[in-house]
């Protein structure tokens, strides 16, 4: 099969290359809805696809008919290389429901850029969940699809483990590099794909060369999944620690859970083709939980559900009972740029955590300041050097604003060598990476980095001395500078300082709502730490990744929504762990109804920028799993909203039939905003009219999962010029009535254009069932 695989791109790439005029051809995705539970006909299926696919190839070119890859367990469909032309002629086809451009998702650590340039040496870990989880040995199984994974890391140790669940029947891919006996208790899968992104990469870096020929194995070599596997379901590491940084115990959500890897990725992205294919086998091998830290490149081009092969995966997952967690992407602060973001799918926004890198700047005059950042700096108090802004020591005819902002080449390394340079962000795209190798390139001793808006993420520049500070502190440096005919200066090595307040903050990089698909279903929906996170990772391949004198790591420290969704992984499973019985929407509903939307002081969430964060920055909060576990009240979303869902979004009534696997019956009226109505564990309505006393009612549904008779009031937090009325006020549960209904009645008060923000809180005094909404006043 390998093999075969393995010839089959080599002639694709060559009829790639080769392709004749406008026949240009490209992997496309073709999805042709449920299986019907079919699922002993797999061979039947694929032989079914061949056939259909012969009748748009033309006979000539037989070598072309084999599939990439055949969806048929869960989902039918398949993947081939198609001309456009094809590609039409087989969207009509009855019984397709969509037919897409395979497409290249992205990992989302932060600067994924500089990822595809060189990524190799962050990482992190969540003490916070180290304290006081209780210990569940139920077997939950999490499926990981990502780079791979390092199986040496101690954080897949499966000592103490039990048998592996009898219940599981995925397999541990042999490869190039990774042996049967790489898997264990603990890492109980492991598989691998082709794609074809590498033959569509023009210039293939050293790394990614690297990259691709590791695809030939589940072996991690980026570094991603090792990391955010170990966020997840890590085992216990006692003494994990980046080079002395931020030392403690490493572990993640549920360490008791197993885990199972689908490697999809490299350097290079992760083709949807590739994803589809891991979400289908990983349905098929039984896991509970399935884990994705990867989304589209773009997220101002996002495809529609049923084109969007997480969307697509998702939902035959969740039809299974399996919760799909995924990342919401880290093109934030602009709105709309939520990605992942399907009602089936759990979105997850990032924010830092009580710990913060510092990196002290002592300056000439004897004052010191803090910045942040992640540096093995060998520069001591005792010593200062010549400090200088980067555009005094400007290359010949440079523009100042080039050399204050140190773009490439615009140093004159003459002026710059020895002294510690300053230099700002003028909201460049460049890099904290690029502007270090440029003073590093120049000579510099170090770099001070002015940048309000990063500065909370902290930068890892191995030895170079490095801190990244705001614009206040940037501001006092800067006038020093001018104040004194010799400014000087040192960097000191970073500590890790914890219990910062406030914390947790939304990161800046973190994508924000309302979806751009609609905004009816309010999105991200919690938010869960994402910055300065420390994990296991692969050991450093590159010398460089390494402080001088050091041993690689086996740990990195990590940013971006790619870490925050373990962490909801982890603590899904933890609840799946201790409630075997529970629906993925009601883990969903638990975990957001109990998230929190205050900090460490007590106060409202902020965003980095210190205002208050909004839904649409945090979605309900910042998870607390040791909350979920008792969340009262739960709202269970049936596979039968989401499938109203699809109808009020304006699919067809057929299509939606094929998606399910069994006729379906649109309701009588459909509008996009009857959404809103989706049994949801959050409201968003996307249209209420300013006028006085117009009004929008929806309902909800909520199913008790606390003491049998207990009786709910509700409480309401609204802005002044909305009223929220809740009807009935009060929720009675017995034996007999496990669920109840009640609706909800915004209307405006006048209120500004815009959206408005508030929730309702349904409470038996023991527990605090938070429904956060979103009113959009047109
Ligand atoms: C795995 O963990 C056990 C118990 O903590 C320890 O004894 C063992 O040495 C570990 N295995 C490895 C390979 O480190
Ligand atoms: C790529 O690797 C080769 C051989 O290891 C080396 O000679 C070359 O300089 C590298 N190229 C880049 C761009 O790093
Ligand atoms: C710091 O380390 C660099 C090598 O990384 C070395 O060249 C330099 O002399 C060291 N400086 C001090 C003050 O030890
Ligand atoms: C660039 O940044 C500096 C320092 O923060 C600021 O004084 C200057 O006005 C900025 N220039 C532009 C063009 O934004
Ligand atoms: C230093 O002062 C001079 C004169 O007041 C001013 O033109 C210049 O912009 C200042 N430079 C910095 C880096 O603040
Ligand atoms: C923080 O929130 C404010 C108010 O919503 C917004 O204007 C600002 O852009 C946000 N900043 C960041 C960095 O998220
Ligand atoms: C799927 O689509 C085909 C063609 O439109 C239709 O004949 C068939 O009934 C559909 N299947 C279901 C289950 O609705
Ligand atoms: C909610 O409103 C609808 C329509 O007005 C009504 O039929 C239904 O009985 C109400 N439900 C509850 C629980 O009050
Ligand atoms: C030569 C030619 O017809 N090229 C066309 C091939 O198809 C693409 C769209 O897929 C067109 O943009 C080209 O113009
Ligand atoms: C907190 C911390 O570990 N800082 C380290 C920064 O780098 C220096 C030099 O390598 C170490 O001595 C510090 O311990």
């Amino acid at each position: 099969m390998a093999s075969s695989l393995v010839l089959l791109f080599f002639t694709l790439s060559c009829l790639f290359l080769h392709g004749t005029a406008n026949q240009t051809l490209k992997p496309y995705v073709v999805y042709m809805g449920s299986s019907n539970d079919r699922t002993n006909a797999e061979r039947e299926f694929e032989a079914s696809q061949l056939q259909m696919l012969s009748t748009v190839i033309p006979s000539g070119e037989s070598v072309r008919l084999s599939l990439i890859h055949s969806y048929n367990h869960a989902f039918m469909g398949f993947s081939a290389m198609l001309t456009d032309k094809e590609a039409s002629v087989l969207s009509g086809h009855a019984g397709v429901v969509s037919v897409f451009p395979d497409p290249i998702l992205q990992l989302h650590t932060t600067h994924s850029w500089d990822f595809l340039e060189e990524e190799a040496r962050q990482g992190r870990t969540r003490a916070r969940h180290g304290r006081g989880y209780p210990h569940f040995t139920g077997d939950v199984i999490v499926g990981m699809i990502d780079t791979g994974i390092w199986p040496e890391s101690l954080s897949f140790n499966d000592s103490g483990m039990g048998p592996i669940p009898s219940r599981w029947k995925g397999t541990c891919m042999e490869g190039s590099d990774f042996k049967r006996s790489d898997c264990n208790r603990k890492l109980i899968g492991a598989r691998y794909y082709h794609s074809m992104i590498d033959s569509v990469q023009p210039q293939p870096t050293n790394a990614s060369v690297q990259a691709i020929r590791a695809i030939g194995s589940a072996r991690d070599t980026v570094g991603h999944g090792t990391h955010t596997t170990s966020i997840a379901v890590g085992s216990m590491v006692r003494n994990a620690n980046y080079y002395g940084l931020a030392q403690g115990t490493s572990r993640g959500g549920l360490p008791s859970s197993r885990v199972a890897m689908y490697k999809v990725c490299t350097l290079a992205g992760c083709s949807g083709s590739a994803i589809l294919k891991a979400i289908d086998d990983a349905i098929k091998d039984g896991v509970d939980i399935i884990s994705i830290s990867v989304g589209i490149v773009n997220s101002m081009f996002q495809s529609d559900f049923v084109n969007d092969p997480i969307s697509i995966g998702a939902f035959h997952a969740n039809q299974k009972g399996i919760m799909v967690v995924c990342s919401g992407g880290n093109d934030g602060p602009d709105p709309y740029t939520v990605v992942n973001s399907a009602p089936w799918v759990f979105t997850v926004a990032a924010s830092s955590i009580d710990r913060e890198f510092q990196s002290t700047i002592v300056l000439g005059n004897g004052v010191a300041m803090k910045g942040s950042g992640i540096n093995f700096s060998n520069l001591t108090r005792t010593k200062l050097y010549p400090l200088a802004f980067g555009r005094d020591v400007a290359g010949q005819s440079v523009p100042f604003l080039e050399a204050s902002n140190c773009y490439p080449g615009s140093l004159d390394a003459q002026k710059a060598a020895g002294k510690i340079i300053v230099c700002v962000d003028n909201g460049s795209t460049l890099s904290r990476r690029v502007k270090s190798l440029v003073a590093e390139n120049a000579r510099a001793k170090g770099l001070v980095i002015i940048d309000e808006v990063e500065k909370g993420v902290p930068f890892d520049s191995g030895d170079f001395p490095f801190s990244n500070v705001g614009s206040m502190v940037g501001a006092h440096i800067l006038r020093y500078i001018n104040s004194t005919k010799n400014p000087t200066a040192t960097i000191l090595p970073a500590v890790a300082v914890t219990n910062t307040k406030p914390a947790p903050t939304v990161a800046y990089f973190s994508s924000r709502g309302p979806g751009s698909l609609t905004q009816t279903i309010l999105k991200p929906d919690a938010t869960a730490p994402g910055v300065g996170i420390l994990a296991s990772t692969i050991p450093a391949t590159e010398t460089g990744d390494v402080p001088f004198g050091k041993k690689p790591s086996n740990f990195a420290i990590k940013s971006g929504t790619s870490m925050a969704c373990p962490h909801v992984t982890g603590a899904a499973a933890f609840l799946k762990s201790a409630h075997p019985t529970w629906t993925p929407s009601m883990i969903k509903s638990a975990l957001m109804t109990t998230a929190t939307p205050l900090n460490n002081m007590g106060e409202p969430l902020t965003n980095s920028s210190n205002n208050y964060a909004s839904p649409h920055e945090m979605g309900s909060g910042e998870i607390n799993p040791l909350r979920a576990l008792y969340p009262g009240l739960v709202y269970d979303t049936t596979p039968n909203d989401y499938l109203n869902f699809l109808c009020y979004y304006g699919y067809k009534e057929h299509i939606i039939g094929n998606i399910s696997g069994s006729h379906f019956n649109c309701p009588k009226t459909s509008s996009e905003n009857l959404i809103s109505n989706l049994n949801y564990p959050s409201i968003s309505i996307t249209n209420l009219a300013s006028i006085r006393r117009s009004a929008v009612t929806i309902a909800r549904t909520v199913t008790n999962v606390g003491p049998t008779d207990s009786i709910y009031v509700a409480m309401i937090d609204t802005p002044v010029d909305l009223a929220v009325t809740v009807s009935p006020v009060r929720l009675m549960f017995s034996k007999q009535s496990a669920r109840a209904s009640f609706n909800v009645t915004f209307r405006s008060n006048g209120a500004k254009k815009g959206y408005h923000f508030g929730s309702i809180t349904w409470s038996d005094s023991t527990h605090f069932v938070r429904t956060v909404f979103a009113v959009n006043i047109v």
